[in-house]
C-alpha cells in the first residue's frame, strides 16, 4: 500500500504550546506498518537533524533538519513521524494582528535549487506528546514521508531545552 498525500488544512493555532493539541487532527501520520513498507526516498540527503525537548516534560518537542534534494520535481514532504512521540505536525510562523503565531504548514515542496530547512524561528516539526524515552542524550528516528510514497529516515540526537538548538 502506498501513502497517499493528504491535503493539509492551513489553520491558525494558538501561540501557546500547551494548547496546540487542539489543532492536530488534519495531519494524519501513517501507521508503523505503512512506514516500514515505504520505499527509500531517492536523492534525499538529510543533515543536522535534531529533536529539542520543551522546558516542561511532556510538552511538544521541536524537530529540525536540513534536507537537500536531487530527485524528480513535484515531490513534497507530506508529513514527519518521530519515534517515541504521539504525532508530529509541520508548523511555520505567520504574522497575525501584529503578533507571530505558529500555523500549520505543509506539504513542503522539495527543490533541487534550495535545501529545505526546518530551523528555529521558521518551518519546524512539532512532536506532540513526547514519551519518556525521549531524553536528552538519547536518539530518535525521524521518518520523513514524501508525496511520491517514499520516505527517508534519520536518527537524530535528542537535546534538552537549554542546549544549542
Ligand atoms: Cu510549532
Amino acid at each position: 500500500m502506498t501513502i497517499t498525500p493528504r491535503p493539509l488544512v492551513t489553520l491558525f493555532c494558538a501561540a501557546a504550546l500547551g494548547t496546540l493539541t487542539a489543532c492536530a487532527p488534519e495531519n494524519v501520520v501513517p501507521s508503523g506498518e505503512e512506514i516500514a513498507k515505504a520505499a527509500q526516498a531517492k536523492g534525499v540527503t538529510i543533515s543536522n537533524a535534531r529533536v529539542v525537548l520543551a522546558p516542561v516534560a511532556g510538552n511538544p518537542a521541536a524537530v529540525y533538519f536540513d534536507l537537500a534534494y536531487e530527485g524528480k520535481p513535484g515531490v513534497s514532504i507530506v508529513n514527519i513521524a518521530v519515534e517515541g512521540v504521539g504525532m508530529t505536525m509541520i508548523h511555520d510562523y505567520a504574522e497575525s494582528e501584529g503578533t507571530r503565531k505558529m500555523v500549520m504548514a505543509g506539504p513542503v515542496v522539495l527543490s533541487t535549487e534550495e535545501p529545505v530547512s526546518l530551523a528555529p524561528g521558521g518551518l519546524h516539526g512539532m512532536a506532540m506528546d513526547p514519551g519518556p524515552d525521549l531524553k536528552p542524550g538519547s536518539t530518535a528516528m525521524i521518518t520523513i514521508n514524501l508525496s511520491d510514497g517514499t520516505s527517508a529516515g534519520v536518527n537524530a540526537p535528542v537535546r534538552a531545552a537549554g542546549e544549542e538548538r
